[in-house]
């Protein structure tokens, strides 16, 4: 049986543990990264809290407990399209998983050369890709991060479905019929709407080529370890905490160790999905078992657990930590309160059982911030980038 696997941004957040635990459940796992991400925290001067090490350390360390070979190209995806398809024709992988993009919403909004940035490298990693899986002639399954937020973050009250929405349409004769379509997209950033794109793209090769594709719209990861991480200190994984990169939940889990005031923004009514990285890797698992067959079309899974106001969350890390909270001038344009309800179905039916923010797995996570904090910079933890000039001029009141 063909269990070849390329991944895609294998030295990220995401990508690193899930080629681990898909390494330690069999599968023969080939990293592709041009470590970009590494590059932009050397242009933000900043760092991953955690000490990440370099790719030949970690790669070394996972052979090392497990027996495992995992190999690794530095190719730019986005530029490096022959290298991509010389490389698939090579591996002739059963599954290639996407992690490759630019995928924090603030540094996307940062400047005009970010906003191009983003655009360029995340639609033409998605569509060299498809190309080159077109032009591999392989019946390759392609698993892709996206995310929440290309529904938006609020409906009339539903809860969103996985991808696809039915809808009574009315035709000239006054019949009424029923169509599917792809659930309308509302991007908040210009990272969220490269995603939206990236759909499209999904159901175009899908209709044209027959591409196999599962799209997974993820909530916001938190937690950092994995059981594989946590088998040896090279392999640790990142975790973000400055103003671009830092994910909320995390963020606060920083800010709580190193006595910095929860920063909420706005009243932080905006409710949002979340996730904890073990469960990352676990849903990726299930989505690689699960492709769907030739013919079918993209499969689209709702890939977070629950949902939380981000005051309510600072209120429990407050209550844990006895962290002071500060509401602050939101630097984004979004609404500041929300209400969101989604199905998350597919997962569950599978056999997903979440890990939730009752499992104590936040004292876990306060541990590690606990043992790296003089690691961090607290320059870095305010959010300054701003999502248009009249929230930059509202922060500066
Ligand atoms: P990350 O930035 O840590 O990892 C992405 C990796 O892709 C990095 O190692 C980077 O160097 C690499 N990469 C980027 N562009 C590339 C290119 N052109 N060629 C080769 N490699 C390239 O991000 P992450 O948090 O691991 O996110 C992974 C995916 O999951 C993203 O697509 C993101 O949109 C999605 N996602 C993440 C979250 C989250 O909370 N972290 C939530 C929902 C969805
Ligand atoms: N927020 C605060 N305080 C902070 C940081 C954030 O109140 O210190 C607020 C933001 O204003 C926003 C919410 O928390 O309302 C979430 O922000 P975030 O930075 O945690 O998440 P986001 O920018 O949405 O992006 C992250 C990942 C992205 C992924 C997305 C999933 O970086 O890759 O696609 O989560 S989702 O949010 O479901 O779209």
């Amino acid at each position: 049986m063909n269990k070849k696997i390329i991944v895609l941004g294998g030295d990220g957040f995401c990508g690193w543990p899930t080629s681990l635990h898909l390494s330690a459940q069999g599968y023969e796992v080939i990293i592709v990264d041009n470590l970009s991400r590494r590059d932009i925290d050397n242009e933000l001067e900043t760092n991953s809290l955690t000490p990440i090490k370099p790719m030949n350390v970690r790669l070394k360390a996972w052979q090392d407990v497990s027996g495992r070979k995992i190999d690794f190209h530095n190719i730019d995806i986005s530029k490096n399209y022959d290298e991509l398809l010389k490389l698939i024709e090579s591996v002739e992988p059963k599954t290639v998983i996407h992690f490759a993009e630019q995928r924090s919403a603030p540094y996307s909004m940062k400047s005009s050369k970010h906003k191009r940035y983003t655009v360029n490298n995340n639609l033409n990693s998605t569509n060299n890709l498809l190309s080159a899986v077109v032009e591999s002639g392989l019946d390759i399954h392609v698993v892709h991060l996206g995310t929440m937020g290309v529904y938006g973050y609020g409906t009339a009250g539903m809860k969103i479905p996985e991808g696809y929405l039915t809808v009574m349409l009315e035709k000239d004769s006054g019949e009424v019929v029923e169509h599917e379509i792809l659930y309308p997209v509302n991007p908040g950033s210009i990272y969220h709407m490269t995603k939206t794109q990236d759909q499209l793209m999904f159901a175009y090769y899908n209709k044209n080529d027959g591409v196999r594709v599962t799209d997974l719209h993820q909530g916001i990861v938190w937690g950092t370890q994995t059981e594989e991480t946590k088998k040896d200190g090279r392999l640790i994984n990142r975790f973000d905490y400055d103003g671009d990169y830092g994910t909320v939940l995390n963020r606060f889990l920083v800010q709580a160790a190193v006595n910095y005031p929860l920063t909420v923004h706005g009243t932080g009514g905006q409710t949002r999905a979340f996730i904890h990285i073990q469960d990352t890797v676990r849903c990726i698992k299930i989505a690689i078992d699960t492709a769907p067959k030739k013919g079918e079309r993209v499969k689209i899974y709702n890939q977070m657990t629950e949902t939380h106001k981000v005051r309510d969350l600072a209120r429990l890390i407050s209550k844990i930590t006895g962290s002071a909270i500060e509401l602050i001038s939101n630097p984004r344009k979004e609404d500041d309160e929300n209400e969101l309800h989604v199905s998350n179905e597919s997962f569950l039916g599978h056999g997903l059982e979440p890990i939730t923010l009752k499992d104590n797995l936040m004292e876990e996570v306060v541990e590690i911030t606990k043992k790296y904090s003089e690691r961090s910079d607290l320059s870095k933890i305010p959010c300054n980038s701003y999502w248009n000039k009249e929230q930059k001029s509202k922060a500066s009141i």
